[in-house]
């Protein structure tokens, strides 16, 4: 196991991932901009970097400084959380030319699954259900591009390999709108990416988002954790996340999570992954893997019983995964609602000093968060304060459970979205699980304010 890792991020998950190197007896160096100076888990921390101002791209971006901070406290790896460098391909080669170990996949998995044309393909090949499109990049030819959108059948959507998470994409309901798409797309695609490569996908209309965990070893050891289901989202940014998925048959989880696993090991994948699938009439369509831990990671660490981010950390330091495929269990059922910082209605950002913070507690009620009493929320960041978690027996305890932390929940002197989760723990459609990836915005357009 490693001595001392470097944690390359803030907020609720670098405590989170404190935590577990606290866990696991190793040291975690953390790192922080100005802004994050009076972080709880830099006041927690045995050792503390600063590496820049707030800006982002000065700081938590700032693959020199990062690497620096890590040479100069002879930390062994670096764990990048989420967001930020979490999916650079550039800086997992970085930090292992610099001799320390990335916790993540190699440097090429994140580089095949950053491109969503090539992630597309190596899971057709590995047998993972796909979207039906464009067998790879849309060609440049108008008369191709109509026959391809013709094969597949109207309505159809455009995107953009460098984009992912909702960035660079446009749907398009006749073959009359079909080849202008494209080219807006591509020049967009171009701009924001650097790459103007672009493909087709049928067009799903009311899908839900239900996204598998894996994790896998550097021995070609796979499992999958079971599935999330994600889909109560706002402009691709999600707003609470179950496990299990309402109303899927476990026997197609399993066929679904196998195939994931056999990907895994086709592929020679480390770390912790996520496919991302649509579910639409019964069936599941891969759409993209992310190559990080992400943000409701501990949905699946409530109903498996299994540490994510500590089992993150020791398949990067080159130990096998610690239980098999027929040990995991799955138990009950957990809900997760993402806490931001914002006005309730009109979604800004609300960052300023927290005059008040009551955490919930009580039986199955997990808090992931860094925030404390007189904390200022600073503005250069995500809006996201932390996360409240609950696990039951079953879905309505779960909810029965989140409703009550969500009542004893203070915040005071900042705007919280604790409120809209409130009313959504009431929604009868929402209680009655299943709900697809346009249900929230419809609710929300239904209870303006
Ligand atoms: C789609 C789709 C419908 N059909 N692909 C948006 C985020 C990115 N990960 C993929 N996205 C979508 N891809 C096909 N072929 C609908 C969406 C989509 C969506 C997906 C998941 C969660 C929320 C979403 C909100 C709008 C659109």
């Amino acid at each position: 196991m490693f001595k001392k890792i470097l944690v390359a991020n803030r907020g609720e998950i670098a405590l989170r991932i404190q935590r577990a190197c606290r866990e696991l007896g190793v040291k975690a160096v953390m790192v922080y901009s100005e802004a994050d100076r009076d972080a709880k888990y830099v006041k927690l921390a045995e050792e503390a970097v600063c590496i820049g101002p707030a800006t982002s791209a000065l700081s938590y971006l700032n693959m020199p400084a990062i690497i620096s901070a890590a040479e100069v406290t002879d930390a062994e790896a670096i764990h990048p959380g989420y967001g930020f460098l979490s999916e650079n391909a550039d800086f997992a080669e970085r930090v292992e030319k610099s001799g320390f170990q990335f916790i993540g996949p190699s440097p090429e998995s994140i580089r095949t699954m950053g491109d969503k044309v090539s992630a597309k393909q190596t899971m057709i090949k590995a047998g993972v259900p796909c979207v039906p499109g464009s067998e790879g990049e849309l060609p440049e030819d108008a008369l191709q591009i109509r026959r391809i959108a013709k094969a597949v059948g109207y309505p159809v959507i455009i995107k953009a390999a460098g984009g992912g998470g909702g960035r660079g994409m446009r749907v398009v309901h006749t073959e009359a709108a079909l080849v202008n798409a494209v080219q807006t797309t591509r020049a967009e695609a171009g701009a924001a990416f650097g790459n103007s490569a672009v493909y087709l996908e049928k067009f799903l209309q009311n899908p839900r988002h239900v996204e598998i965990q894996i994790m896998a070893d550097k021995f070609r050891n796979a499992v999958y954790l079971g599935e999330r289901d994600c889909s109560m989202q706002r402009r691709h940014q999600k707003v609470i996340e179950e496990a299990p998925a309402p109303g899927i048959a476990r026997k197609l989880i399993e066929r679904i999570g196998e195939r994931c696993v056999a990907a895994c090991k086709k592929l020679g994948y480390r770390g912790a992954g996520t496919f991302e699938f649509l579910y639409e009439n019964g069936e599941f369509y891969f759409i993209e893997m992310n190559t990080r831990v992400q943000v409701e990671h501990p949905v699946t660490e409530l109903v498996t019983g299994i540490d994510i981010v500590k089992t993150q950390i020791m398949v990067a330091a080159g130990e096998k995964l610690p239980f098999t495929q027929r040990q995991i269990v799955m138990r009950g059922h957990a809900i997760e609602c993402r806490i931001n910082a914002e006005d309730p209605y009109k979604f800004v950002p609300s960052p300023g000093r927290v005059t008040m913070w009551h955490p919930p507690g009580g039986p199955g009620v997990r808090v992931d968060s860094h925030i404390y009493t007189n904390y200022l929320v600073p503005p250069n960041y995500d809006s996201m304060i932390g996360k409240i978690i609950v696990h039951g027996d079953t879905r309505e305890q779960a909810l029965a459970r989140m409703r009550s932390a969500l009542g004893e929940t203070v915040i005071e002197g900042i705007s919280t979205n604790v409120a809209l989760h409130r009313e959504l723990m009431v929604d009868a459609k929402f209680m009655g699980g299943g709900t697809n990836i346009h249900y929230l915005e419809e609710w929300l357009a239904r209870h303006k304010r």
